[in-house]
């Protein structure tokens, strides 16, 4: 969690705005009802600049999310790019977590959200280490949550709407309370998903491997980052479902994630992880850095300068 520190401005509904009026009105529909599609997004100081790290497969999610929810946009995915590095500019801050959201507006009530206004927003904040310094750095205690993760059926989780993390959220506050540091949600067949917010990584043998997609996860873009750079760096890996003792057995396991990066995870419900060293963690991790720093020649492209 962190505490919001206001920053200049915010991009709202094609405009930069000044931070205390990007306001919406009590009755906006998508507040009552889940209905609203969002991204997360990381700019870093790179070498060359601030730089956006991989806007453009988190402006195609944020289209794909629109499009599962039959959501239609005012904006391009062009204009969204600009939005982006528009407001990073404006805000002078290199470092900083880009929110976009849109959502059902104020205008009817009840279910079907067809016609309201659909309201989209660009906002951003300085985020350190979502899981703590101290987690990324000596990795993090998870628990296997009691509460099952949405299931496909009834939420689709290739679209990152904000109804899907209510169930994201009992899982979290389950975990907090029992002086966990997150949770990892199996699914309804009880295989391991993913976190509320990262996907989840496991070792075994020199192997990596994480859930597929069918397993009902986000496809995080951080999770194809680190599926590219593994193979670049030689080490073998597959997506294979995994069951929740595989969790205990594993050499290391990490969450991936835009706000979380990688982060280790240390302990599952009381059994250390490993021997508490995590050394193909530590390269994937290096490897990661160095692509959103701007110190990989070879995926320049994943950055797109602000300046
Ligand atoms: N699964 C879920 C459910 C999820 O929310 C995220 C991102 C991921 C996997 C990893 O996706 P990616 O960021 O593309 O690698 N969670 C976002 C929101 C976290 C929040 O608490 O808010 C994030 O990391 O931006």
């Amino acid at each position: 969690m962190v505490a919001i520190h206001p920053l200049k401005k915010i991009w709202l509904d094609g405009r930069l705005v000044e931070w205390p009026a990007a306001k919406v009105h009590v009755l906006t529909h998508g507040l009552h009802y889940g209905y609203a599609i969002f991204e997360g997004i990381r700019s870093h100081r790179a070498l060359n600049g601030p730089a956006i790290f991989r806007l453009r497969e988190h402006v195609e999610r944020f289209l794909n999310s629109a499009k599962i929810y039959r959501m239609k946009l005012p904006f391009s995915s062009e204009e969204l790019h600009v939005a982006c590095k528009d407001l990073v500019r404006a805000n002078g801050v290199p470092e900083a977590y880009l929110r976009p959201i849109a959502f059902s507006g104020y205008g009817e009530m009840g279910l079907d959200p067809t016609n309201c206004p659909i309201q989209v927003a660009v906002a951003m904040w300085e985020w350190g280490a979502y899981l703590g310094k101290e987690g990324q750095e000596k990795g993090v205690r998870a628990t296997v949550s009691s509460w099952v993760r949405n299931d496909a059926r009834s939420l689709p989780p290739q679209a990152k709407c904000a109804a899907n993390y209510a169930n994201g959220a009992l899982a979290k506050m389950e975990a907090s309370a029992s002086g966990y540091d997150e949770a990892i949600l199996l699914n309804s067949s009880g295989m391991v998903a993913e976190g509320p917010g990262e996907n989840v990584f496991r070792v075994r043998d020199k192997v990596l491997s994480t859930p597929p997609a069918s397993s009902g996860i986000l496809r995080g873009v951080t999770r194809d980052t680190v599926i590219q750079l593994a193979q670049e760096e030689g080490i073998e890996f597959r997506r294979v479902d995994f069951t929740r003792e595989e969790l205990f057995t594993a050499d290391e396991l990490f969450f991936s994630g835009t706000a979380a990066g990688i982060t280790p995870i240390r302990e599952v419900d009381g059994r250390p992880i490993g021997e508490g060293s995590y050394p193909v963690t530590r390269r994937l991790q290096g490897a990661y850095d160095d692509c959103l720093r701007g110190r990989s020649p070879r995926h320049e492209d994943w950055l797109t300068y602000v300046a």
